[in-house]
């Protein structure tokens, strides 16, 4: 077995999918991403991993759900730079904002993406994402070029996917203003955007979610 057997399932639409493919990416490797034949709700796929979630990385032995631990496994495997800084304090940074994303950010996209259907509970969403952008000025240095540090880590890979959100929603939502509040990160997301990394993947983002409202009709 090789790295070159690692595969992904899920699709591109997904900051979660995208988390490990980022981060796979700034190492010099495009993992392999693929649709469950039958979707993630099927019989196959819930015995894999009863989740029914996206992403699920296969490779060998190893059936692995949960984009972090992927990242993390990716990380660990596949060469090149890595994406986590060797110092435990530097690294305890980085992780930190993967937490925040996850822990304060994620719920409340949810909230904002199902706006047409549930709209009471938009102004939450909109608090508690709010929130979670004041979290992350306060913990990251404003002078930093990418998410924490001078170099591309988990974090970006984490935060990238998810921030294409406030841009896709903004037009209904306001939700790209929001950033206003939190210069230091609108400058961030402002470059990272940018970048080539960036730019592939709100532009496959942008593309999935194209694709899911041509198909929600
Ligand atoms: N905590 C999970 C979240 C994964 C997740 O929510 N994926 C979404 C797609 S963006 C999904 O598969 N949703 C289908 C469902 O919940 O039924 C991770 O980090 O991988």
């Amino acid at each position: 077995m090789t790295v070159t057997d690692l595969k992904i399932y899920g699709g591109l639409l997904s900051p979660f999918v995208l988390r490990p493919v980022l981060a796979a990416r700034a190492k010099g490797h495009e993992l392999p991403v693929e649709s469950f034949p039958g979707g993630i709700k099927c019989d196959e796929y819930l015995a894999l991993t009863p989740t029914g979630k996206m992403p699920l990385m296969v490779h060998g032995d190893l059936v692995l759900p949960e984009s972090q631990p992927i990242t993390d496994y990716v990380d660990a495997v596949l060469p090149g730079p890595a994406l986590l800084p060797a110092d435990p304090v530097e690294a305890a940074r980085v992780r930190l904002l993967v937490r925040i994303a996850d822990v304060y950010m994620v719920p409340h996209l949810g909230g904002l993406f199902a706006a047409q259907s549930k709209p009471e509970g938009v102004p939450a969403a909109m608090a508690g994402m709010a929130a979670a952008l004041a979290y992350f000025e306060h913990f990251r240095d404003p002078a930093h070029d990418y998410a924490y540090g001078d170099s591309f880590t988990q974090a970006d890979a984490a935060m990238i996917p998810l921030f294409f959100f406030l841009d896709a929603l903004d037009r209904g939502l306001g939700t790209a203003k929001l950033l206003e509040a939190t210069p230091g990160l609108a400058a961030w997301w402002t470059r990272a955007k940018a970048s080539d990394i960036g730019a592939r993947a709100v532009a496959e983002q942008a593309e999935g979610l194209k694709a899911m409202m041509a198909a929600r009709g």
